[in-house]
């Protein structure tokens, strides 16, 4: 553990140390964001009410839309020339979300990604190959100054250019590799294509994170790389990479939320309601110790659970892998419907690459979902496609057009909904920007 002392502080002194801690950022955001100010004024909530961390369900919430409306400035607490670093989301979708650190606040962003790593498996004195994109984009950076807190040795490589990548990880035997886990699926896939051995690496743990994934991606990278690959999640309205972490040795079971920091809850998407430990819902968090911008009950919009388990390792709360967005919850004639349950279906097949995406558009005033479905390249050599098929391929091959009818009716089956299934070859479904891969793609209202 990089923090023992913190990281298995008996929950009664955690939580006096949330209390203190929260009755000092209300007063302090009461006095110095007009938009708290207003807010709290706004719906009556009286400061001196707010007496310990089970108050704080009377806080009101921050939203995104709080943000852009306030931008690019307008929730700090600290004069501007105090500020260290500033970054910001790209703003394709609007304005861009504006997040400033002072010192202080770079300090706990290196602590936070510090625990995370050591969590991971990471160690002093290991070499650290870091794939999340530098700029503005938080998790380049973000993992960087971490990884060096820890004592590790950063190969500061950034996303994209996959050859030197694979040259890097050959040549310096990195033994932690921290990316998106679909970036993790482009690196063995290409290290595949050129027929090189994973014993010509010497990774050893894969840190993943900025994206959903689920445990059929986790074994397939884990397959592939010869690696253990554990969760890494965070947003950079409150810190960025390294909110939480699964640790190595308790795969599968959450991830610790750094609770002495950020603050976790989950509420019901439609009330706000908080909700008890195991029931999905939105997570909402307070930055507890932020200085410069910190944030009262933010709405994240990622969809999870919270669980607590006396017999762990460490005190903090752990949260479930993010099923997907409450935004990215698709309705589909009338049926909730996450990608994460199609994605459940291609576990049963061993032809399957996990990459893949669902294309939603209207047909008539009836929804249509398309299934995009990576094949992997074993299959495809198998079947003499090695440099991939076309559309007129998969009409004429009888192994490829059973698999999309079987795959059509195990989705009908499991999920409740029709759905057309479209294979691709490995590889063609393109990935965004800094990595992250985009599985829904919804066309209805353009
Ligand atoms: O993605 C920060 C980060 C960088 C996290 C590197 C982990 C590693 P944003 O770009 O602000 O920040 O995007 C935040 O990404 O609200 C989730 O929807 C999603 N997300 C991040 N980590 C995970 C994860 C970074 N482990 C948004 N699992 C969040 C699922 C994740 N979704």
């Amino acid at each position: 553990m990089f923090n023992k002392e913190i990281e298995t502080l008996p929950l009664e002194k955690l939580r006096k140390l949330q209390s203190e801690r929260l009755v000092n950022l209300v007063n302090r955001v009461y006095k110095q964001v007009p938009f708290y100010k207003n807010q709290f004024d706004e719906n009556g909530v009286d400061i001196s009410k707010i007496q310990s961390i089970d108050d704080i369900h009377k806080l009101p919430f921050t939203k995104k839309t709080d943000l852009r409306d306030q931008y690019p400035f307008g929730f700090l607490t600290v004069p501007q020339d105090k500020l260290a670093r500033i970054h910001c989301s790209s703003g394709t979708t609007g304005k861009p979300t504006v997040v400033a650190y002072s010192k202080k606040d770079l300090d706990i962003f290196s602590e936070v990604v510090a625990r995370s790593l050591a969590a991971g498996g990471a160690k002093p004195g290991m070499k650290m190959h870091n794939s999340y994109g530098y700029g503005l984009f938080t998790g380049g950076i973000g993992i960087h100054y971490g990884a060096e807190k820890l004592g590790m040795t950063v190969v500061p490589v950034s996303v994209g250019m996959t050859d030197r990548q694979i040259r890097l990880l050959q040549d310096f035997q990195s033994e932690v590799i921290c990316c998106t886990p679909s970036y993790a699926q482009t690196i063995a896939f290409e290290l595949e294509k050129r027929n090189l051995s994973i014993s010509d690496l010497n990774l050893k743990y894969a840190i993943l994170g900025a994206e959903p994934w689920t445990d059929v991606i986790r074994k397939d990278i884990e397959d592939s790389l010869a690696v253990k690959a554990t969760n890494i999640y965070g947003l950079s309205e409150i810190i960025g990479p390294g909110v939480s972490q699964e640790a190595y040795n308790e795969q599968g079971t959450g991830s610790y939320v750094w609770e002495d920091h950020f603050y976790p809850e989950v509420v019901d998407k439609d009330t706000g309601e908080p909700l008890p430990y195991g029931e999905e819902g939105v997570l909402v968090f307070t930055t507890l110790t932020k200085e410069a911008m910190p944030f009262l009950r933010y709405w994240t919009n990622d969809i999870c659970s919270l669980s607590y388990d006396e017999s762990n390792s460490r005190t903090h709360i752990k949260m479930s892998t993010i099923k997907g967005r409450a935004d990215d919850m698709l309705i589909i004639r009338g049926v909730n419907l996450f990608h994460t349950q199609v994605e459940e279906v291609f576990k049963e097949y061993k032809q399957l690459a996990p990459n893949y995406q669902l294309i939603v558009t209207k047909e008539g005033l009836s929804d249509r979902v398309e299934v995009k479905v990576e094949t992997n390249l074993e299959f495809q050599q198998e079947l003499g496609y090695g440099n991939g098929f076309t559309k007129e391929d998969i009409a004429k091959n009888t192994k490829l057009v059973s698999i999309s009818n079987k795959l059509k009716k195990n989705i009908k089956d499991t999920v409740g909904l029709s759905m057309n299934v479209t294979l691709n070859c490995y590889g063609e479904i393109p990935k965004s920007e800094g990595g992250k891969l985009k599985r829904i793609i919804d066309l209805r209202n353009s």
